[in-house]
């Protein structure tokens, strides 16, 4: 069955609703950043760049570096836009626009994707300045209440866990990402878990002017902990899309893994004095192993 207009919303010119790409646009490895002034900062190291496209804060440039097709995006911020991103990178590779239909099983393309984004660390021996490789995700957000997500026993049990430390009337997501990215990409990065949070104030424990339900919010994110065979879980660091990455990533068959500048530490109160260059290290080090 050919899926509705309305359901792939196709432009004029042949692209994708809001991503604004062409099928033939996207290579299958991809960068993603959250800010959309991330994309040059990456694109500058290309050989050469063959597209540059964007619409609202979902810019892409495609180029070469060191010979290898690479796409770059910003998402902007939040796991619903990692709903449209994963989505529609997806239907660009996996659905032919022309009939309408999704490409059989044999047919379908594996994308790699590889969220470069930063972070808040959650413990104190996670220092400003470091870079960390997602091994599980937590999300805390909604977007997991509308897809059947496929979880492990120890992935339920973290997520239950972590629904009554917090005392929500939800249970959150978890997913353990694919090993080959992260071993590839991650080497001498910390391993870590990290909480994907539907905001960046409250839901992140910071108080301005508002008080949180929860005075205790960040302590209770620093103390959970779940024992198993696999040893001890602890969540280390938190930000606001690597959940939805892995959900949806697992889902579509995609591999994923998302790597953190760590520029805030919660338990010593530090914000990075040069945020800038810890992640443009986490950039060249990207670069180089992907
Ligand atoms: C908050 O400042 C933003 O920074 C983090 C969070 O996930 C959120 O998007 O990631 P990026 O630096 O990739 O945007
Ligand atoms: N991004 C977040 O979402 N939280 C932080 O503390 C730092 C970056």
């Amino acid at each position: 069955m050919p899926i509705p207009e309305s359901e792939l919303i196709i432009n004029r010119d042949g692209s994708v609703y809001h991503l604004n790409l062409l099928p033939d646009h996207i290579s299958e490895t991809i960068i993603t950043v959250g800010d959309p002034e991330r994309v040059p900062l990456i694109s500058q190291h290309f050989d050469s760049i063959e597209t540059q496209i964007h619409k609202r804060e979902f810019v892409t440039h495609v180029g070469y570096y060191k010979g290898k097709r690479l796409t770059v995006i910003s998402t902007g911020m939040g796991t619903d836009n990692i709903d449209i991103l994963l989505n529609e990178l997806d239907a660009l590779v996996n659905i032919d626009f022309i009939t309408r239909e999704a490409r059989p099983l044999e047919e379908r393309i594996t994308l790699r994707i590889v969220r470069v984004g930063t972070s808040g660390a959650l413990q104190a021996d996670i220092p400003v300045g470091s870079h960390l490789v997602t091994e599980h995700a937590v999300g805390l957000d909604s977007l997991m209440q509308f897809y059947p997500l496929v979880e492990t026993g120890l992935e339920i049990e973290v997520a239950t866990g972590i629904q009554h430390s917090l005392d929500l009337s939800y249970r959150p997501y978890c997913v353990r990402g694919t090993d080959l990215l992260r071993e590839q990409l991650g080497q001498g990065m910390v391993v870590g878990n990290t909480l994907t949070c539907p905001g960046f104030y409250g839901p992140q424990g910071r108080v301005l002017r508002l008080d949180l339900r929860q005075s205790d919010l960040i302590s209770r994110f620093q103390n959970f902990r779940h024992q198993s065979a696999e040893g001890e879980f602890r969540l280390t660091n938190f930000e606001m899309e690597t959940a939805g990455y892995y959900a949806l990533g697992r889902m579509l068959g995609h591999e994923v893994v998302s790597l953190n500048a760590i520029v805030a530490n919660r338990a010593t109160g530090e914000f990075a004095t040069n945020a800038e260059a810890t992640v443009n290290d986490l950039i060249m080090k990207t670069l180089d192993r992907i």
